[in-house]
């Protein structure tokens, strides 16, 4: 039998009895001091392990708190720009609104612009006819001596007509063909032809004249029923009733000699300029 089953046997209560008792009671004093010891560190642990001690850990510590602080800062700073971009946006359309508003009223001006341009130039064109011809000629036309002068190549460099044709426009503007009964006449013609030279080719910038021996070979009559007795006018080896015949006097350009100018051509196939003459108020 050992001591405990002797002891709870009930058998023997001498003095092991006793001393078991005692070390019992010792022991638990030690268990109940252990587990105080033991339940104050639980506490300091738990409470020293809210703050870190080790440097770097403080120093990532510190760090992180600075990049939470720098995160909030950021966002914030974004929130900013946003807003700032929505107000720039919105002022951007209505600048843009604004600009489209005033390109068309822009546009408009210039339209306005434009036409007082046109009018201005006409304007001034019916000035300088006017005053070109003191008034005693209609527009378009140039007044010399007694008589107004209409050169087709001012209103139109691209218009060419038959001496037909050309004819029938002089009519309908009050006009006819002109007709040349004068030195000082043929020099005005001379000049005035001579201004409006475009290129080498002599019949480009020929004008017909009302001058024609339609009626009899080679007898030269102008429309006013004149006949033609000057033969300084021709240039060299006209009037020559080349090719299909030519019935029709037109003056060509004449740089060397502005008298000799004139040239007989075909009064329906050639499509030249042409001049009409009128008496001036
Ligand atoms: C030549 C000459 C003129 C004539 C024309 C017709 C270029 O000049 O013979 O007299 O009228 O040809 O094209
Ligand atoms: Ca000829």
């Amino acid at each position: 039998m050992n001591c405990f089953s002797s002891v709870f046997s009930g058998g023997n209560t001498g003095p092991r009895y006793r001393l078991l008792l005692l070390s019992l009671g010792l022991l638990n004093v030690v268990l109940l001091i252990s587990a105080v010891i033991i339940g104050i560190k639980c506490a300091q642990i738990r409470q020293n392990s809210l703050h870190v001690s080790h440097p770097v850990a403080a120093q990532l510590l510190n760090q992180l708190h600075d990049l939470h602080n720098n995160h909030s800062d950021v966002i914030m700073a974004e929130e900013d720009a946003k807003r700032a971009l929505e107000t720039a946006v919105k002022n951007h359309a209505m600048l843009k609104d604004q600009l489209q508003q005033k390109q068309i009223i822009n546009d408009g001006y210039q339209k306005q612009l434009e036409a007082l341009r046109t009018e201005r130039t006409t304007l001034l064109s019916n000035i300088s006819a006017l005053e070109m011809s003191c008034g005693k000629c209609p527009p378009g036309f140039l007044h010399f001596n007694t008589s107004c002068y209409f050169f087709s190549y001012a209103e139109s460099s691209t218009v060419k007509k038959n001496w037909h044709n050309s004819r029938t426009d002089c009519i309908n503007r009050g006009s006819d063909l002109i007709v040349i009964d004068s030195p000082e006449e043929q020099t005005f013609v001379g000049n005035s032809v001579k201004k409006m030279v475009q290129g080498l080719n002599v019949w480009q910038n020929g004008f017909w004249v009302g001058l024609t021996d339609m009626d009899t070979e080679d007898h030269w009559v102008w429309i006013n029923n004149v006949t033609e007795v000057e033969p300084r006018y021709w240039k060299d080896g006209e009037p020559n009733e080349a090719g299909t015949g030519e019935d029709c006097a037109a003056v060509l350009q004449s740089p060397s000699n502005p008298w000799k100018s004139r040239n007989d051509a075909n009064c329906k196939r050639r499509e030249i300029y042409w001049i009409c003459e009128k008496v001036s108020r």
